[in-house]
């Protein structure tokens, strides 16, 4: 790999690390509020570290580490220009130009409006501004990646693109379509309300177009791990991909079926007639199905190399994978947690279930487990080779170590913090608040217990972040020189042959966009042209 190439996909890479640590302290002390223990010093108030950790962690940091990841994947395979490369600079400084400017706002007490940052909260202008930026930098990468791949597909006339290319395009054309969403409510809604052009706003609106792009968004930080679990682990334990098409196949359901289902997570909301939300539920248990393929992709994969490297017997395959290698180890646990997380993930969806858990910390403790675990230990797993191989060095056995002690750290206060959560919230204890006793109604005493531990299993995660960022630095600056394989496995002989329709992108965009269509013209037109009845209020006016 070129000095150059490096730079560019480590430049990403770093602010997430970076991100990392700021949010991660965050964190802390959140759990610590919330456990009753500990007051915010100088003033400070609960809800500005609660929107620092969400925006750090939740927008920054993935959108960061997801297109290095992203173009260190396409620059492997199908490679970089010299043009292509300047285009991809330019849209890392719009991104870090708006994610400083979103920052500061936050930091000045000016932009607490939490991570999803709908109205009727309402942030300075800079905040959204920002916002668009980061936006608008994450579309100029997508773009790049769109025509590595062109370019690539020139000079190889009918054959089919590298699978971590496919894959690449299609999170990036996933995220071009639902951060239009977003875009929207930005330009439209929030710069003229908050520079005080328009007087009102449409608080329903705002909120669908958030969660038009919000479910989406938890796709685009799902699929590269996905995209690791299919294509690189099979080689990291010494064995093939079960089929490529398989994996092809998932990755255009995501595409069909992440973004007409935002009505999932406004099942509470009155004003969106039920019907709609029912449409949207029957897509959402579509999308769990490109899961529950992935689920069996890697259990066949797991079991065939396990058969192959003798294990003998139901169970003897498992004991031959590499456990003791922390670039497989980190990302099966957090495959282990996507278990408990998809299951959530389900019970939430579900209409009547999800009145019991809705706005209690039970889906805190969901979203703590499918991507503060199962993304984030994927993108650790991640880290451990591609960071050394970027950087012309080695994960030593020493670091190899160090990094399952930190996924060790990671799975227990993980799944202290998380369970506390996800008990606390079957009480009712609500998210989103910060210590009360709530004018000490009984209930509350029941909250508190579950509070003290996610202090404990948040404290033990923090550890687990410095850890984290330690061995970052030291992969990055410290580790022996050498060279790291970037590990990309082969299709196992037998597998079907991909067939070539799957490269037939017009198709697979017109099916997403058909789907967007029959599930949001008309409730959207409902909401813009009347407010419905029991929606939030149509023209909220400033300052209320
Ligand atoms: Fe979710 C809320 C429904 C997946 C993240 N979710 C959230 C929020 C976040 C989030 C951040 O329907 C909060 C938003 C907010 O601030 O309000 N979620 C789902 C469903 C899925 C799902 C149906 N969520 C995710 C993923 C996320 C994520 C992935 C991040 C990366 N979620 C909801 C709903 C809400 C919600 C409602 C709103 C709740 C409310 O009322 O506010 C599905 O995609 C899940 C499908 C997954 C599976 C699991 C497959 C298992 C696999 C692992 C296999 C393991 C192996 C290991 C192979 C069916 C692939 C081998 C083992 C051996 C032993 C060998």
């Amino acid at each position: 790999i070129s000095k150059q190439e490096s730079k560019l996909y480590m430049s990403y890479i770093s602010v997430a690390f970076i991100a990392l640590l700021i949010g991660g302290l965050m964190g802390l002390l959140q759990v610590f509020v919330r456990s009753g223990k500990f007051t915010l010093p100088f003033g400070i108030d609960y809800y500005q570290v609660l929107t620092v950790h969400g925006v750090i962690l939740g927008l920054v940091l993935t959108t960061y580490f997801i297109i290095g990841f992203h173009f260190s994947l396409m620059g492997k395979t199908v490679g970089i220009s010299l043009k292509q490369r300047r285009v991809a600079w330019v849209a890392f400084w719009i991104m870090v130009m708006g994610t400083i400017m979103t920052a500061t706002t936050i930091l000045l007490g000016e932009a607490s409006v939490l991570y999803t940052f709908y109205a009727p909260l309402r942030a300075h202008p800079a905040f959204y501004i920002g916002l668009a930026l980061v936006i608008i930098g994450s579309w100029i990468a997508g773009f790049v990646n769109w025509s590595q791949l062109a370019v690539w597909k020139k000079a190889h006339r009918g054959e089919k693109s590298p699978l971590l290319a496919f894959m690449v395009t299609i999170n990036t054309l996933l995220w071009f379509i639902a951060s239009l969403g977003v875009a929207v409510a930005v330009l439209v809604q929030f710069i003229p309300w908050s520079l005080g052009y328009a007087e009102t706003i449409n608080v329903l609106l705002s909120r669908t177009l958030f969660w038009y792009f919000g479910h989406p968004l938890v796709y685009f930080w799902l699929l590269p791990a996905y995209m690791a679990w299919y294509a690189i682990i099979p080689k990291i334990i010494g064995g093939k991909i079960f089929s490529d098409s398989l994996a092809r196949l998932s990755f255009v359901l995501f595409l069909f079926f992440s973004i007409p289902v935002g009505f999932h997570h406004q099942l509470t909301e009155p004003g969106i007639d039920s019907t709609w939300k029912f449409i949207q539920v029957v897509l959402t248990f579509m999308v769990i199905i490109p899961s529950l393929m992935t689920a069996f992709s890697l259990f066949a994969t797991f079991e065939t190399t396990g058969r192959r490297k003798g294990g003998k017997g139901l169970f003897g395959w498992f004991k031959k994978l590499p456990w003791k290698d922390v670039r497989f180890l980190a990302p099966f646990i957090g495959m282990l947690a996507f278990i408990p997380g998809g299951a959530g993930g389900i019970i939430n969806a579900s209409h009547q279930m999800n009145a019991v858990v809705h706005n209690t910390i039970w889906v805190t403790g969901h979203f703590h487990l499918t991507v503060a675990t199962t993304v984030m230990l994927t993108f650790f797993g991640i880290s451990y080779w591609l960071i050394p191989h970027l950087r012309g060095r080695k994960l030593t056995p020493k670091l190899n170590r160090l990094g399952i002690i930190q996924a060790i750290i990671w799975t227990v206060g993980m799944a202290i913090m998380s369970g506390a959560m996800h008990i606390e919230g079957l009480l009712g204890g609500p998210r989103r608040s910060s210590f009360s006793e709530y004018g000490g109604g009984e209930q509350v005493h029941a909250w508190i217990g579950y509070q003290m531990a996610q202090a404990i299993g948040g404290t033990i995660l923090f550890i687990g972040i410095i850890l984290m960022v330690f061995i970052f630095i030291k992969l990055t600056f410290f580790a022996p020189k050498g060279e790291e394989d970037f590990p990309i496995a082969s299709e196992e002989e037998d597998a079907e042959p991909t067939p070539p329709w799957f490269e037939n992108w017009k198709l697979w965009i017109g099916i997403t966009v058909v789907l967007i269509l029959a599930a949001y013209s008309v409730p959207v037109m409902d909401i813009i042209q009347h407010s419905p009845v029991g929606s939030a209020p149509f023209d909220w006016p400033i300052g209320r």
